[in-house]
């Protein structure tokens, strides 16, 4: 391996800022967005930094945390890209990420710095999209079910196992929907609302976006993940409708993290300032990656469902990014809903 730190020229945005010098060497990474737009961003910062090798592996994002936390005396991981937001905001806030100011920060919508803010630079938004599902529209219509168009509709008899949703666990998404029905209904009524939709619901994926591939193939009827994934799998051809609930709905920053005691600190930077920069973002759509870019001049995919358009709520990012909240939460998951789908 080598050691030598080399400049290289890193081709962004606004070519006058004084960016991270990245290091020939290794970078290893955690992605917990889809597999397929972890690739295609690895092959594209790999062909701009041919000196550094990364090395990648597709975690969802609770998956990723847990990965951080477990490692957290001896740091394997460099930087964690993607996935929802919360659970970086808990990793900031247990110190198992560091504090990084990016001179490409100016340059992110409000909700991107904020979400850094909060987190004392610790985390940084690099994406946002909306929650709600999908469904299989061909299915739906076969089984003459009525199309769900709101969080009620989705504890309609009629749906009963047709419903796949993610364990809050292991996925971003699912803890994200888990927060935005607290907000929505206050805890209490969430946690009866789950029981109730737990009898529609047929699997409890790994994954986030599983269920609405599931969807897209035939094997359920609906899909709850965020919008821009049941979008993609419309985009891919298949009879999908993707769905903002009527009630209202909450969303993501995906987030990008620095890992504390990174061993390739350089490295980690290089990727940073590069995943913000408007050029690298404009390439996630290339992948069917449909959210909303942080970075201000990055192109927006006619696909991408736009918030102005969705009910959303205020969701509150530091609350529910907090670790005490999260382990409530989920033990309460686990007790109540988990436990009974065994
Ligand atoms: O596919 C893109 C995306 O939806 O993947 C993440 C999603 O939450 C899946 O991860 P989990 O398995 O952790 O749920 C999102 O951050 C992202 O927008």
């Amino acid at each position: 391996m080598r050691h030598t730190l080399l400049p290289v020229a890193i081709v962004l945005g606004c070519s006058s800022l004084p960016l991270a010098a990245s290091a020939a060497g290794n970078l290893n990474m955690i992605c917990s967005a889809d597999v397929v737009v972890c690739e295609h961003m690895t092959r594209i910062f790999s062909k701009e930094h041919p000196d550094i090798h990364v090395s990648m592996v597709r975690l969802s994002a609770g998956e990723a945390y847990a990965r951080l936390r477990s490692e957290a005396r001896n740091p394997r991981t460099d930087i964690w890209w993607a996935g929802t937001g919360d659970p970086h905001m808990q990793a900031a806030e247990e110190k198992l990420t560091q504090e990084y100011k990016s001179p490409l920060l100016d340059q992110q919508q409000d909700w991107a710095k904020k979400q850094a803010e909060i987190s004392g630079y610790r985390t940084v938004g690099i994406y946002a999209g909306a929650l709600g599902w999908g469904y299989n529209t061909k299915l739906l219509a076969e089984k003459k079910i009525k199309p769900p168009a709101c969080w009620a509709d989705l504890l309609n008899p009629a749906l009963k196992g047709e419903i796949q949703i993610a364990n809050p666990n292991s996925s971003g998404t699912a803890y994200n929907t888990l927060a935005t029905l607290v907000q929505i209904m206050g805890e209490d009524q969430a946690f009866d609302y789950l029981k109730k939709l737990n009898a529609n619901v047929s699997q409890y994926t790994k994954s986030g976006s599983a269920p609405v591939k599931a969807a897209a193939r035939g094997e359920t009827t609906v899909g709850i993940v965020f919008m821009h994934d049941a979008v993609a799998m419309q985009v891919d051809g298949f009879p999908v409708k993707s769905v903002a609930p009527c009630e209202g709905t909450g969303f993501e920053i995906g987030s990008m993290s620095i890992v504390k005691g990174a061993r390739n600190l350089a490295n980690a930077k290089a990727w940073y300032d590069w995943a913000l920069s408007a050029k690298a973002q404009s390439h996630m759509k290339e992948a069917k990656s449909f959210q909303l870019p942080s970075n201000r001049d990055a192109e927006i995919s006619e696909y991408a469902p736009r918030f102005e358009n969705i009910k959303l709520i205020d969701y509150d990012f530091k609350t529910y990014g907090d670790s005490a909240k999260r382990k409530a939460l989920l033990s309460r998951w686990d007790k109540e809903i988990g436990a009974s789908a065994q």
